[in-house]
């Protein structure tokens, strides 16, 4: 059964999934270990690993980590061509269908897509959508192109749309990582509503109470970054995982 064959599974049994974003450069190997062994034991679904620049970590050895601790299932969120590992289970075959640069269209694919078939990856097809949040987020100035203006759903909604009909499997609405706000609740409904593939939502999230007000709109899988790279929020892994899956 393929990884997003899974996830469907297991989709069909709870209402959403909760999903960590790790970047390696943030760890250290140690407090890696712990994490993910927290993570486990809190209810966590699975890992996103991937960074914008990825300075100083290492990327195989964090997916390593995550493999080697864990059962959860470990997919690369790319934040660059470098960053495609044969360790991880699957990879977020990223198109930033909000923008209209080509390079994030299908330039940089062409160049991954025989890596991708070389290491034998499972590549997850995923309509991307920035979606503006406050102030300009790394996504934005990194893949050099203009987030979905907040306030206009209709036009996320024509765009998620387009990516189920162009044979995508997944759309990930990012308000960016660390962003001020949060995913406009009203446009995860509408994107939700109009769409019948599953809905990623992440960027900004940081309480559980938007977390679970996120799948309340409709997410079927809610990603969180930024929030436990510092280790004094990990007590409230749980909370976050509870509140994905409806259990407070
Ligand atoms: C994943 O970029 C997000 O979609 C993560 O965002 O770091 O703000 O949680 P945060």
């Amino acid at each position: 059964m393929s990884l997003f064959s899974s996830l469907l599974s297991k989709l069909s049994e709870q209402r959403a999934l909760y999903f960590i974003l790790l970047d390696p450069d943030r760890f250290h190997d140690t407090d890696l270990e712990e994490f993910a062994n927290k993570c486990s034991s809190a209810g966590v679904d699975g890992f996103l690993v991937g960074g914008s620049l990825m300075v100083s970590g290492d990327f195989d050895s964090a997916i390593k980590t995550l493999k080697n601790l864990t059962h959860l299932p470990v997919i690369i969120f790319p934040g660059a061509l470098s960053q495609i590992s044969p360790f991880a289970d699957a990879i977020l075959f990223l198109s930033i269908i909000s923008g209209r640069n080509p390079e994030h269209l299908i330039g940089k694919h062409v160049i991954a897509a025989p890596v991708i078939k070389k290491h034998n990856l499972e590549a997850i097809s995923t309509g991307y959508m920035l979606i503006e949040s406050g102030r300009r987020t790394t996504a934005e100035y990194m893949s050099g192109s203009a987030p979905i203006p907040r306030h206009k759903p209709e036009i996320a909604v024509a765009t998620a749309l387009a990516a189920e009909f162009l044979g995508m499997k997944v759309v990930y609405l990012e308000g960016g990582s660390g962003a001020d706000n949060p995913v406009p609740f009203e446009m995860v409904k509408a994107v939700s509503d109009n769409i019948s593939i599953p809905v990623i939502v992440g960027g900004g999230i940081r309480t559980p109470e938007t977390a679970g007000k996120m799948v309340d709109s409709g997410a079927k899988i809610v990603v969180t970054g930024n929030y436990f790279e510092d280790k004094t929020n990990w007590g409230k892994l749980v909370e976050f995982a509870d509140a994905v899956k409806g259990r407070v």
